[in-house]
């Protein structure tokens, strides 16, 4: 194969698919039979692996990916199987998981919003994510909620209000995909999965992403020197980017 020491890594929700939602079949063909005989592939998502699993068209799909990277690479999957893991209870202890539990509950507790549904605290291997609107809200209380944020703000002044209360704390606040603020340890942003790549030596790390605004998660891995960031508005426009790069017609 061609090119095998060039790495392309790609952002899940918004970059291969639209928010939470399936990889096209177009896009998913496109990967694995046009741009994976040139260079290996990898994921890397804030979410955790069902639900990367599922927007790839299940657990088959996914495999084909040379790497999965879960919760920000601090869930390690290599062809389906978890290769390493971290837990954010270990890491920070119960205390002062509980604080920050206890404050995210009561501040949403005051919040009026278009709709507030249920699993307002995700709790993942390595993070936790904190949704005002509620996980278990459909696409339409989903798209109310994105709209009433752009004009409203509730995440933005939320973030700032928990870096605030939190300062010493040692934890990233991050604005993940549309709904939601994703909690981790300082540093256990998108770049940690990079760690995992070291040993194999590529030459080149591409990384595709939409969120790449200072605040956003793909900021800190598109900004790193180990990576060729591009910023990408859609799927199709990750398509395009990727057939420009790779020149493939
Ligand atoms: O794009 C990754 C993000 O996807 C989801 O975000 P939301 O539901 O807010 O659109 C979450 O899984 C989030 O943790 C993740 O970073």
């Amino acid at each position: 194969m061609e090119n095998r020491k060039i790495l392309y890594l790609f952002d899940v929700d918004g970059t291969l698919t639209k928010p939470r939602q399936v990889i096209s079949k177009e896009l998913k063909q496109f990967l694995l039979n046009k741009v994976k005989p040139k260079v290996a592939l990898g994921l890397v998502s804030g979410s955790d692996y069902s639900k990367v699993a599922e927007q790839m068209d299940g657990e088959e799909a996914a495999a084909h990916f040379d790497y999965v990277f879960c919760e920000n690479g601090l869930m390690y999957f290599r062809n389906g199987q978890l290769v390493s893991a971290q837990s954010i209870l270990n890491h920070l202890g119960e205390q002062t998981l509980q604080k920050v539990i206890n404050f995210a509950l009561n501040y949403m507790s005051k919040l009026e919003l278009p709709a507030k549904r249920g699993n307002f605290i995700e709790f993942r291997t390595s993070m936790i994510n904190i949704c005002p609107v509620g996980r278990s809200c459909n696409q339409t209380e989903r798209d109310q909620f994105v709209q009433f944020d752009a004009v409203h703000k509730v995440r933005e002044t939320f973030v700032k209000v928990l870096q605030r209360e939190f300062a010493s704390s040692g934890l990233t606040f991050a604005l993940g995909g549309q709904i939601s603020v994703d909690v981790f340890p300082n540093g256990w942003d998108k770049t940690y999965c990079l760690r995992h790549v070291e040993c194999d030596n590529y030459e080149e790390i591409h990384f595709f992403g939409d969120k790449t605004d200072p605040g956003g998660n793909d900021y800190e891995i598109y900004t790193d020197q180990r990576t060729i960031g591009h910023m990408v508005t859609s799927p199709d426009d990750t398509k395009q980017q990727v057939q420009q790069s790779l020149n493939i017609l």
